[in-house]
């Protein structure tokens, strides 16, 4: 029988990658978005998947939508990937934060157990739950010290979802995914601000990217292949939680620096702190500078993963390096910007 599996968080980065995942594995795919002004589906445009999707309207924020939904779908799976995602925004927004990232969680997780514990339930937890990291690399056992508001709303959700699978025996699994990016990452995130920024650079359309901090280091992999964790742990005879990452970390200046490779400039840094500038070496332009506004009032400096339980249990690995990742996604912002298309 055709599997069923209804995706929150349909319309971000993720949920473009997993729903690919999925219609090729032949699951029916319901992707759940919000009622907004336009529903922004570029994304499932842009890899061609929408129209095998069926697109049902869920807000985290509403618990009798929730319900109504899973009750009418009977999804075998739920994927939930909705959240207010950027931790920049979650300083100013951190009751709605909360609400969604945290709260919104438990709501999914009490209509399924009032359904008797069926569908299987995926959480997205994050790296951001280990914050001022306790120890490196972080793996499952590290204890946790979220930064910011959103850290602490996924910490809740997290251990929520645990509490869940002891509690009520469901079959909830909580991934502990570090930084993965794509060329559909949001713009205001930052390797996607970059990698945009140096193709704008490269066409003439701009001439440097504001930056906060240059010093925060990352381990960053490749959304697609992230996705395929989430479903190898829906496939496990057991439900467990499981960290996924690289096991490779770089600062932003690196990415920049990388980035800014792919287009022929050579950078080199000056000064420090907020002085600090990067300079093509070739023209003596500026190209990125320091902007206070980007940086945060509590910051998340340093992540590495260890991904070995991932690697022992569910065989996965990633499949694409950091430079291929910048690569990449520099590449397709010049296609984009030279074809016009400025979907999002
Ligand atoms: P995006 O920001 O790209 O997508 C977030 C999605 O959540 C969007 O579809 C958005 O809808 C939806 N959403 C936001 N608020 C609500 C709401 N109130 N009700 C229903 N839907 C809502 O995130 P990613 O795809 O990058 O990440 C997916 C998940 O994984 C998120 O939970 C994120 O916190 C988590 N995560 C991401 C990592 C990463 O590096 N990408 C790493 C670890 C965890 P809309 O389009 O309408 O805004
Ligand atoms: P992050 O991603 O906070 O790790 O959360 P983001 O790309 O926003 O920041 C990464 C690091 O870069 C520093 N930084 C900047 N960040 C942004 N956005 N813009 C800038 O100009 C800039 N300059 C420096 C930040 O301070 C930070 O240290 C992402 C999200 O996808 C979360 O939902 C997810 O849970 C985590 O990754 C894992």
């Amino acid at each position: 029988m055709t599997k069923k599996a209804l995706i929150t968080g349909i319309t971000g980065q993720d949920g473009a990658y997993l729903s690919e995942f999925l219609i090729k594995k032949g699951y029916k795919v319901y992707g759940a978005v919000r009622r907004t002004s336009s529903i922004n589906t570029s994304r499932l445009s842009y890899i061609g998947v929408l129209d095998d999707i069926d697109l049902v309207p869920m807000d985290l924020a509403e618990i009798t939508n929730i319900q109504r939904l899973i009750e009418r779908v009977e999804p075998d799976e739920i994927y939930n990937l909705a959240a207010q995602s950027f931790v920049q925004t979650s300083y100013e927004q951190p009751i709605y934060t909360s609400d969604i990232d945290g709260i919104g969680v438990t709501r999914i997780l009490e209509t399924v157990r009032n359904l008797g514990g069926n569908p299987k339930f995926y959480q997205a937890s994050t790296s951001e739950m280990f914050g001022k990291a306790q120890q490196s690399p972080q793996n499952e056992n590290t204890p946790f010290y979220p930064r910011s508001p959103y850290g602490v709303a996924k910490l809740y959700s997290h251990w929520m979802t645990i509490n869940y699978r002891e509690a009520w025996n469901m079959f909830a699994c909580s991934g502990i995914l570090f930084n993965h990016e794509s060329p559909l990452r949001g713009t205001e995130f930052v390797t996607r601000k970059i990698s945009q920024g140096m193709a704008q650079i490269a066409l003439k359309k701009i001439k440097k990217i504001n930056l906060g901090n240059l010093n925060a280091e990352r381990d960053w992999g490749f959304a697609g292949d992230y996705v395929e964790a989430m479903w190898l742990m829906l496939q496990k005879e057991k439900p467990d939680d499981y960290v996924i990452a690289t096991g490779e970390t770089n600062s932003v200046r690196d990415f920049a620096q990388v980035a800014a490779k792919s287009i022929d400039i050579d950078i080199e840094w000056d000064n420090e702190g907020e002085g600090e500038v990067g300079i093509c070496k070739k023209t003596g332009n500026t190209i990125i500078s320091i902007d206070k506004q980007y940086t945060r009032p509590s910051e998340t400096d340093h992540l590495l993963g260890d991904a070995s339980k991932a690697k022992d249990n569910l065989g996965w690995k990633p499949s694409i390096n950091f430079q291929s990742l910048v690569n990449m996604m520099v590449k397709h912002d010049l296609k984009r910007i030279e074809d016009n298309n400025f979907w999002f």
